[in-house]
């Protein structure tokens, strides 16, 4: 079969919730992906940062292999000899007290919401179905009810009423807006350290600091959904690091899978965590032994590789080399550590330069029409970042 048998596949067998750029993605290996035809791509999407670590890394894989001739799945009815070890890895790796093990981000995130909804009940006092929960414009926290229910992205929400009740959107990047909003029914405030899916917008200097002083004095919860920022991604090993405005729930995802499964999961300390008792949430494939030895060896490979040191670095140079682009549409290049995006004019279609850049042997992937985020594997070598950012200028240089 060849690329266009599989396209059509899917066009005709699934859902058409998607639009993906026509490629079709075969093998991989660390920052290369290849297509049934044997053509080869730099992967600058990175499944959207869950594979920061790399396409198969043998370290996750061995340990995905190992486990998988020992014990996948028990439930959480019963104890198994992986959960515990994940659990404390995670704790360790995030400086955090607890942690609850979930699936996708959307899940860890509903994890959040419920977590902060108990806590405004039975720490702080408001009256349950009175709570409230400040979120940002332009946040994408995942396709759940209560997750679109924070959106003001149409084409994530139109339809699908009635809506979760209890968000108040502010602007992000405002932290006078988030006091400003905040009432004695706040219980929390969430956003994402750095907003993704809104094209890599990230916020003044000082905002996260100012949303932690706000929280802390107006007792409400700091939640950081850090699903996408998260795991090195930014060059920190969580994009709040860099303001030291610990949260008091991180929601994580993506990257915590290692490439290989979806892991989810919220942390927090003790006195948050525990409002949750025996019964009031779960999951039956939450921190699964199979999930868990693989989360444990992505953290590894996290600190071992010291990922978020050659996130910090490469990203300095993916930034500086490509606001030398002499492209009359381009408007800005912006991010942190490799989370970048290139920012086009107003109205400007990036489908084509991602058509463009495909055809170069690089896939990246446009949001909101004129944005294309760049968020390579953090494994990449300083030689094909070489590589691949001389493919990117030169596709961006040819746009009239
Ligand atoms: C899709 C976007 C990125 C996330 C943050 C929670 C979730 C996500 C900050 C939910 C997920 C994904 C979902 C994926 C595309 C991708 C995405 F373009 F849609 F917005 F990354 F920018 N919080 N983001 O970024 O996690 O439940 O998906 O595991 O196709 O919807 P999930």
């Amino acid at each position: 079969m060849t690329s266009k048998d599989y396209i059509e596949l899917d066009e005709k067998y699934g859902a058409h919730n998607y639009h993906p750029l026509p490629v079709v993605i075969a093998w991989a290996e660390g920052c290369k992906l290849r297509d049934p035809e044997g053509k080869s791509y730099f992967d600058f999407l990175s499944a959207y940062s869950a594979v920061n670590q790399g396409h198969r890394h043998p370290k996750i894989v061995a340990a995905a292999r190992a486990q998988l001739d020992l014990v996948t799945l028990t439930s959480r009815a019963f104890h198994n000899d992986r959960t515990g070890l994940f659990l404390k890895k995670l704790c360790d790796f995030t400086g955090f007290e607890m942690a609850l093990p979930m699936n996708t981000g959307a899940e860890a995130v509903e994890t959040a919401v419920k977590a902060a909804r108990r806590w405004g009940v039975e720490k702080k006092g408001v009256r349950n179905g009175d709570q409230e929960i400040v979120c940002a414009e332009g946040n994408f926290h995942g396709r759940t009810l209560a997750a679109i229910s924070m959106s003001i992205d149409q084409d994530s929400l139109v339809n699908y009423g009635p809506y979760v009740p209890g968000f108040k959107k502010v602007p992000y990047g405002d932290a006078a807006a988030i006091e400003a909003a905040i009432t004695p029914n706040t219980v929390a405030v969430l956003i994402e350290p750095i907003q993704g899916e809104a094209g890599v917008v990230v916020p003044p200097e000082g905002y996260l600091k100012a949303v932690r002083e706000i929280c802390t004095r107006r007792k409400v919860l700091f939640v950081c959904d850090e699903i996408q920022t998260g795991f090195c991604r930014t060059g920190r090993r969580f994009a709040w690091q860099r303001e030291e405005a610990r949260p008091d729930i991180m929601c994580l995802g993506k990257a915590l899978g290692g490439g290989i499964l979806p892991i989810s999961a919220i942390v927090a300390d003790r006195e948050v965590m525990e409002v949750f008792t025996p019964g009031t949430h779960g999951s039956t494939f939450g921190g699964n032994p199979l999930a868990a030895a693989v989360g444990i060896a992505a953290l590894e490979v996290l600190e071992d590789e010291r990922l978020d040191e050659r996130a910090e670095s490469l990203g300095e140079v993916f930034r500086a080399e490509l606001s030398k682009v002499r492209c009359p549409k381009m408007r800005l290049v912006r991010g942190r550590g490799l989370l970048n995006a290139v920012v086009f004019e107003e109205g400007f279609e990036a489908w084509d330069v991602c058509l463009a850049l495909r055809d170069a042997g690089l896939l990246a992937k446009q949001t909101h029409g004129n944005i294309i985020r760049f968020a390579p594997p953090l494994v990449i070598s300083e030689r094909e970042m070489g590589e691949a950012i001389a493919i990117i200028v030169k596709t961006l240089e040819k746009i009239r």
